[in-house]
């Protein structure tokens, strides 16, 4: 569960203006203690319950950066702002950064080989940022509710060609893929595709907490990549059999679908009245159902995840610079 979105080259610097979150992901949490631990909530002492955590990318640290892209780095903070924690410090960008279900380990996007802010491979750390290591070419990452997996955005080819120039940008003959996360490190496993589509650009996958499904965008290789109104949410067995179900249908571009914990609704950024409009964060029933708008305004909201508890939602708004301040002379 993690929010998968390009952004327009350009946003990072507005945002880290802005305080700068972006691509948060959230921990799996708990309130009472009655509730139950996460499902691989394994090495744990009992009673353990995890905190809810916010995991994103700024360049809070490094607002003058250029690239501006590759000033990003990844921050942990609670939920009220406080108890913040740089994982990352580097020349490079670093962000899309997804929580293990059990809060332990972090996959990330970076392009500190490719060397390209476009252009991501996936790394896995430690929550505290320690062990950082390369997983595979791709982007845009998300945990398996068992902690074993992921899924992610890569070309099929290995070669395609990015389609914007914003980082986590899919590429031409983008596929989602699924693979177990040790196995890949230890060698014995390798990313399957799931979705072989040679005609649809196909991204930000969300991996459903029942681990049955994974919603995910497609919008045909011939739309225009900067306004992707023919972009659909679609969900598929998260085995890839099985054919694909669609679950919007309009004239507006939906990004980054990520789910309820509870499994019953869909939040994603949608561009209300298609064209160059500006996105606002919708929620959806998980069958399509019921589309609602739930911000209304003049620029951009992007990312959205739930909370552990699904009462809130964290997104990212780009809001537009603060007007120079002028001299009187
Ligand atoms: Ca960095
Ligand atoms: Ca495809
Ligand atoms: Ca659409
Ligand atoms: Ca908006």
């Amino acid at each position: 569960m993690t929010s998968r979105i390009g952004w327009l080259a350009g946003a990072l610097a507005l945002l880290a203006a802005a305080g700068g979150a972006v691509s948060p992901a959230v921990a799996h949490a708990t309130g009472a203690a009655a509730e139950p631990s996460s499902p691989c909530n394994s090495g744990n002492p009992p009673g353990f319950q995890l905190e809810s955590t916010i995991a994103f990318s700024s360049t809070r640290d490094n607002p003058t950066g250029v690239p501006v892209a590759d000033a990003s780095e990844i921050y942990l903070m609670r939920p009220d702002g406080t108890d913040l924690r740089r994982l990352t410090d580097n020349q490079s960008g670093d962000g899309f950064a997804a929580l293990s279900p059990d809060g332990k380990r972090i996959v990330f996007d970076s392009d500190r080989l490719s060397g390209q802010v476009n252009v991501s491979d996936l790394f896995l750390m430690n929550a505290d940022g320690s062990g950082q290591t390369f997983l595979t070419r791709g982007s845009s990452a998300t945990w398996s509710p068992d902690c074993k997996q992921i899924a992610f955005h890569a070309s099929a080819s290995g070669t395609g060609t990015p389609i914007r120039t914003d980082p986590g940008s899919a590429t031409s003959d983008s596929d989602i893929f699924v693979v177990n996360v040790d196995d890949l490190l230890a060698g014995t496993a390798a990313p399957v595709n799931i979705t072989n589509s040679q005609d649809l650009i196909d991204d930000d996958p969300d991996w459903s907490p029942d681990g049955q499904t994974i919603v995910y965008t497609a919008h045909p290789v011939t739309d225009d990549p900067r306004f992707s109104n023919l972009a659909e949410i679609y969900v598929r067995a998260a085995g890839g059999t099985g054919p694909p179900t669609r679950l919007t249908n309009n004239t507006e571009e939906e990004r980054g679908p990520a789910w309820s914990p509870d499994g019953t609704r869909i939040v994603y950024a949608c561009r209300i009245g298609g064209g160059t409009a500006d996105f606002e964060i919708c929620v959806m029933n998980a069958d399509g159902s019921d589309p609602r708008q739930l911000t209304d305004n003049s620029v951009p909201d992007l990312t959205p995840t739930f909370s552990p508890d699904g009462q809130q939602i964290v997104f990212h708004r780009i809001n537009p610079p603060a007007p120079a301040a002028r001299s009187c002379g």
